[in-house]
């Protein structure tokens, strides 16, 4: 029942977190701030403060009695990463400070998650690739020579598949090629650096899951939306980090910021870009899901982590109309286009997996946007107008 979560800070792994530690897991974060500070250089704000991931989990431990061990360091190091499963590490902050033990499962979050941020400049683009590629590479070494049965569930994303002008499948794709069947990794195609890292992090698992026989799980993610979740309501100091720039913040939790503020809706291009989505405590039950029936030793399991699909001007309009409901005056307007990504496209994804693991899925209703108005409203003399968009270019 120990749970490692790389990369314990983010918007998700926090929530993660408490989720496991409420459930009675021995919970231990790893985190660089790097989200953080990257938030801080390249000063997009933030729609409030959050205490530190040591302060995070004081406050848990006051609130609950429950632990959550936190190591501060950088992932990308292989003896840091290594010492996690040799028993050798120092833990920043803990009551009991023995080791935890092996972990049972380790989720891996703990990667450079932007897709504008990977594109601003070759700079960081290189810190993208090098941040994602060595964490996992670090952790499948790790893995290999001290822990080959722990389960890795992996977060990829949708946007490894790009939006091919077939149905998508689960992860792989049964083909047929001059009177001969195979399968194969679903063909990929991404849209962004960030995601092109995404691909790379699944040609790694995959190789290490063929030589090594090691248990991966890879849950290819859509973007994900929402500011609570059960844990966070317990205390404000426990909500998650929630950006709202360009950089950093997803499309639907912008579109509410912007519709609080009188900011027009910032749709690129005609709109049409559809994407599968879910709600941040859809993530958790897929998570939970997935390490209760963990993947089989030498299998790289996948699962496609969206529960609906919408296109952005569906968003602008649910968002509009729920807003004006509301007494704000949302307009809608189309910006060029800064990306390099069909407009109009055929999106049909299959993602029956998880529903079958016995997630239930919270949809993106009106009630529910209602809801992220309201949480994101006591914050609205937070918001800084100039980071909603600046245009960073493909
Ligand atoms: N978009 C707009 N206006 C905006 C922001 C976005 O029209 O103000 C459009 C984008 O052009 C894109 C779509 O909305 O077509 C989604 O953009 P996004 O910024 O919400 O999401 P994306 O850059 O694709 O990345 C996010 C997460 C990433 C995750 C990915 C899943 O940041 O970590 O992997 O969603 S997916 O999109 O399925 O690849």
């Amino acid at each position: 029942m120990h749970i490692l979560i790389l990369g314990g800070d983010g918007y998700l792994g926090w929530p993660s977190a408490m989720y496991f530690s409420e459930l009675g897991y021995d919970v231990t974060v790893v985190d660089n701030y790097f989200r953080r500070n990257a938030c801080t250089e390249l000063d997009v704000g933030m729609l409030y403060p959050v205490p530190t991931l040591i302060e995070r989990a004081k406050i848990w431990h006051e609130l609950t009695g429950k632990e959550i061990k936190v190591v501060i360091g950088d992932l990308t190091d292989p003896e840091l990463m290594r010492s996690l499963f040799k028993g050798t590490i120092a833990y920043t902050w803990a009551t009991d400070g023995t080791f935890a033990g092996l972990p049972g499962t380790v989720i891996h979050y703990a990667e450079q998650p932007s897709a504008p941020y990977s594109l601003i400049n070759y700079k960081y683009a290189n810190i993208t690739i090098s941040n994602n590629l060595l964490v996992t590479n670090n952790l499948m070494f790790a893995l290999r020579d001290f822990s080959r049965d722990t389960h890795v569930i992996h977060i990829g994303t949708m946007g490894e598949y790009g939006t091919p002008n077939i149905d998508i499948e689960e992860g792989w794709l049964d083909i047929e090629h001059k009177g001969r069947k195979d399968k194969f990794l679903f063909p990929r195609q991404a849209s962004s650096l960030y995601h092109t890292t995404k691909i790379m992090d699944t040609d790694l698992m995959w190789f290490a899951v063929r030589m090594w026989g090691l248990k991966i799980t890879n849950l290819m993610q859509g973007p994900v939306y929402g500011i609570e979740t059960a844990a966070s309501r317990k205390d404000d100091r426990l909500k998650t980090i929630f950006n709202y720039d360009e950089i950093f913040g997803t499309i639907i939790n912008r579109f509410i910021v912007q519709a609080i503020v009188d900011y027009p809706l910032t749709v690129y291009g005609k709109g049409g870009q559809t994407r599968g989505y879910l709600n941040i405590n859809d993530t958790l039950q897929c998570v939970h899901q997935s390490e209760k029936n963990l993947a089989g030793k030498g299998e790289l399991r996948i699962f496609n982590q969206i529960m609906e699909t919408f296109s952005v001007m569906d968003l602008a309009r649910m968002t509009r109309q729920v807003g004006r409901k509301l007494g704000y005056d949302v307009q809608i307007q189309h910006l060029e286009n800064p990306r390099k990504e069909l407009e109009e496209h055929y999106y049909n994804p299959t993602y029956q997996g998880l529903l079958d693991l016995g997630v239930t899925p919270h949809y993106l209703t009106e009630k529910e946007l209602e809801k992220m108005f309201r949480g994101v409203e006591p914050y609205r003399n937070n918001i800084r107008k100039d980071v909603i968009f600046r245009g960073i270019k493909w």
